[in-house]
């Protein structure tokens, strides 16, 4: 599960609403819920969302999936191949700010 010392950093870097969405996307992401994303599930989330939205929503979004690949590869900063929640915050963060 995700750590206390990842939620912390998260805290810090943005608001409780921001936190509070980035905590539940990436659970909704996890989809073995171990902590940890893997490619197989940030492509899942993508094969989800289309599934889940309404198709012109979808389309607004824009997001093939080459661009979760690529969204997986700049979050996996150290290669792993997983992504844990320190991971995934860096990566979303500017998007809020
Ligand atoms: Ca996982
Ligand atoms: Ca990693």
């Amino acid at each position: 599960m995700v750590s206390d010392k990842a939620k912390q950093e998260l805290r810090e870097k943005s608001t409780s609403d921001q936190t509070d969405f980035m905590m539940d996307l990436f659970k909704y992401t996890d989809k073995d819920q171990n902590g940890y994303l893997t490619l197989d599930e940030v492509r899942g989330l993508h094969k989800r969302l289309s599934e889940d939205l309404e198709k012109d929503d979808f389309d607004q979004l824009e997001l093939t999936e080459e661009d979760c690949e690529d969204a997986f590869r700049r979050m996996d900063r150290n290669g792993d191949g997983k992504v844990g929640l320190i991971e995934f915050g860096r990566f979303m963060v500017p998007y809020f700010v």
